[in-house]
Parts: structure tokens; sequence; C-alpha cells
């Protein structure tokens, strides 16, 4: 039988992140992965770090391409009946996001564990977790072909919103608090240069649209679309009427259209797990909570609840105290409800929800009281850039 000190179910940015960080003090790990390099690194997925984000990458030694060929935003643009309120994120907290796709960071990441000579075992299936409440926790996979055990100290459940991990704790042993929106995000791909230098998220009676990049030369663009839509409804061209019809005159006038490398819908939701840790069980990022992606959460909860789990890891195999692995659940939790909040909100603020006129109403006057009250801006401004940290 394989043993390492902590086996990471899933190589997604947060299994890989911590693998990383945990090999960098000289913990050995082993990262059992689903799928294939290519499949993993071709997902298009999130496009906007924290600073905190961009630090625990450097922590990790893996923050140099995203400092290189990111691109910093001091700010970004809230556009509603034909007007635009700019956010300063800079002005208004002091510090900055950077444009980076998950996919490259995913790349980053990938590289960086190969360097280390250590493992990832690609395409594995039927992962299982036993024994977690015990100090002796198993876990089972199957591996070209061959059914294998691992043992191993603790076991991080880093394997996204449809992971085994957290199936294989008992029902009873866990609380899911859930909300669904009626609509999900039709997003496209494009290498067109983006309409504008920073983001534009845009609020229209015919529901959201989102301006974001990936760098100069490529643009992603994001449509509230209905539940049911399917792809084959959006050709191109569909999609880039939509999205001017859309924006403000003076952003749709600049819109440049090209041909999708990609296009997908996802549906929004919002999903909080508790506890996060199950004897010597954790579980980290999407497997434990999924936000909209309205507020570009989702890839810097993930690394927050990595930057928690390995502090305490490092602690118990440093100098055998169990302390900060004791608070990992409450703390990652006391972060992941108020980026929950926060992420609900921004949904709510900018999303096209009912016909009822009273609730529209509400609308209008909270983007207004927001483009007019420095405060209420600051609040947006504040929650966007990532909240501070309690230490450690
Ligand atoms: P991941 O990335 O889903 O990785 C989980 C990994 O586990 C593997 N896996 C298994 N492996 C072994 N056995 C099993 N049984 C397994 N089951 C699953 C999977 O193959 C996968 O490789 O989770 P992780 O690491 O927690 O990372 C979370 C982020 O990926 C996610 O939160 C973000 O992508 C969310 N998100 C955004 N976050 C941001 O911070 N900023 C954004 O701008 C942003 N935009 C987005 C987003 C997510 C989106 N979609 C597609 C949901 C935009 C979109 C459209
Ligand atoms: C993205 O570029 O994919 C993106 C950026 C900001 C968001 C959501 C998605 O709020």
């Amino acid at each position: 039988m394989r043993s390492t000190q902590v086996a990471i179910i899933g190589a997604g940015p947060a299994g890989l992140l911590l693998a990383q960080l945990l090999q960098r003090h000289g913990i050995d790990s082993l990262v059992l992965e689903r799928e294939t390099p290519e499949h993993v690194q071709g997902r298009i997925r999130a496009g906007l770090l924290e600073w905190s984000t961009v630090e625990l990458l450097e922590e990790a030694g893996v923050g140099a391409r995203a400092r290189r060929d990111g691109l910093v935003h001091d700010g970004f643009d809230v556009a509603f009946a034909d007007r635009h309120h700019r956010i300063d994120l800079k002005g208004l907290t002091g510090k900055s996001v950077l444009v980076y796709g998950q996919n490259e960071l995913q790349r980053d990441l990938v590289q960086a564990r190969s360097a280390t000579g250590e493992a990832v075992l690609w395409q594995v299936r039927d992962v299982a977790v036993h024994d977690f409440d015990t100090h002796a926790p198993r876990v089972s996979y199957t591996h070209a072909g061959s059914r294998h055990e691992l043992r191993c100290d603790f076991v991080a459940g880093c394997d996204g919103q449809h992971g085994v991990s957290r199936a294989d704790v008992p029902g009873e042993r866990l609380a899911r608090y859930e909300r669904a929106y009626p609509f999900g995000w039709l997003g496209l791909l494009a290498d067109v240069p983006p309409l504008n230098e920073e983001l534009v998220y845009a609020h229209h009676e015919r529901g959201f649209a989102l301006c974001s990049m990936r760098s100069r030369g490529r643009s992603r663009y994001y449509l509230q679309c209905p539940l049911e839509d399917q792809l084959q409804q959006w050709p191109d061209s569909r999609f880039f009427d939509e999205l001017r019809t859309r924006l403000p005159e003076r952003y749709a006038a600049r819109l440049v259209s090209g041909p999708a490398l990609e296009k997908s819908i996802v549906p929004l939701r919002s999903c909080v797990t508790e506890p996060m840790r199950f004897g010597q069980l954790f579980l980290v990022g999407d497997a434990a909570h999924i936000v909209p992606p309205t507020g570009a959460k989702g890839l810097n909860l993930a690394a927050a609840d990595v930057r928690l789990l390995a502090r305490g890891l490092i602690e118990f195999y440093r100098n055998r105290s169990p302390t900060l692995l004791g608070e990992y659940s409450a703390r990652a939790l006391s972060r992941v409800w108020k980026a929950t909040r926060f992420s609900w909100w921004f949904t709510t603020l900018l999303h096209r929800f009912s016909t009822d006129p009273f609730a529209q109403r509400l609308q209008s006057a909270e983007l207004e009281y927001l483009a007019r009250s420095v405060a209420a801006s600051r609040l947006l401004a504040e929650n966007y850039v990532g909240l501070s940290f309690d230490e450690p």
C-alpha cells in the first residue's frame, strides 16, 4: 500500500496550489485527478485574481507568469440606463486586482508540480475516502486499470462542486445552504480587443452583461440568459447584437465582434456546506462552496481556503500543534459567508429578476445610490478587492 502525508483529491487550482505550498515546507502529498492534464488546462473559467491570491501564488513559487502577463486593474465600470459609473478600486481601497485566466494559472501549477518531480495521478477513477474519523485515513482509487489504496495522515477534498469527498460524509453530519438563481450566464471567448481598458458590468432591462478580458487581444463576454437556452440558439452574430443592445452607447459603438473560440452556458448558484472539516478530511474550494460568478469570488475563495489549510498543516508538521487545523472550518466559513453575501448582493443588483415594477424601481434606486454615494462605492470596492484576513 502506498502512503503519503496529505492525500489531495482534485488537481484544480485548490488541489495543486495546496500541493505546491506543502511541498515548499517539506510536506509530502499525492494528488489524484479524474481528468487529463490537457482537459484541466483547457477549462475556460475564472479571470480575476484578488491581490491576496496573487501573493499566495508568489508564496507558492508559481506567481511569476501571472505577475508578468497579468493585467493590473485599478477599477471597473458599472453601466446602467445609458450611464456608467467607475468604481475606483485603488482610490477607495488602496488595492488593485489582476486579470489572469484560470487556464493560465492551471498551466503554471501543473508545470510547477511536474518540476518538483512529485506526482499527480491523472485519470484516476472511483475515488473513495475511508476512516477519516480515525488517525489512519485511507483513499482508494483505480488507476491504469488496477485498484489501489493510499494511506495518509490527512485528506484534502479539493474535487470541486461535483466531487466525491463530500459525498463520503454521512448526510446527517453536514448542512447545505443553497440558493439557485432563475437564469444562467452565456459566456463567449474571442480574439478581439476588449472594448474598454477595464471591466464593464452592465445592468439593462433585457438582462445583465459583462465585458471582461484575458489579454489586450482576447475578450471574454457574458450575457444573462434563460436557464433553458441552448448554445445552438446563440450564433455569434446574435450574441454580439444582444451584447451591443445591453451596453451604453459609448461602449456599444466600440464593440468589435469576432468568431467565438469557446461558448458555454452556466447556471448560477450559491451553496455552502457546513462544517468544512470531518475528522481528518478537509473540504477546500468549490468542494465546499459555490458562488455565482458575478463578484469573481470562486477561485479567490478557493485560494483563501488553501492558505488557511496550508498554514494549519505546516504548523501541525512543524510542532505537532493542531490549533490552526482546529480553527480551519470556522475561519474559512466566516470568509465564505461574507463572499457569499457579496456575490448574492452583486448578482441581485445587476441582473434582471422579475417583471415586478416595484422590484425594478428598487434596483434602479440602488444603482443610482451607488453612483452618487462614495460610501456605497467603497462598500462594493472593499468586497470586490477581497476582505482582509484575520491572521494567520
Ligand atoms: P475545480 O476547479 O472544479 O477543480 C476540482 C478538480 O477536481 C477534479 N475532480 C476529481 N478528481 C478525482 N476524483 C473525483 N471524483 C473528482 N471529481 C472532480 C476535477 O476534475 C477538477 O480538476 O475546483 P477548485 O480547485 O476548488 O477551484 C475552484 C474554481 O475553479 C472556481 O471557483 C472558479 O472557476 C469560479 N469562477 C470564478 N472565480 C473567480 O474567482 N473569478 C472569476 O472571475 C470566476 N469566473 C468562475 C468564473 C466559474 C465559472 N464557471 C464555469 C462555473 C466564471 C465561470 C463561467
Ligand atoms: C471573467 O473574466 O471570466 C470574469 C471576470 C469578472 C467576473 C466574472 C468573470 O466578475
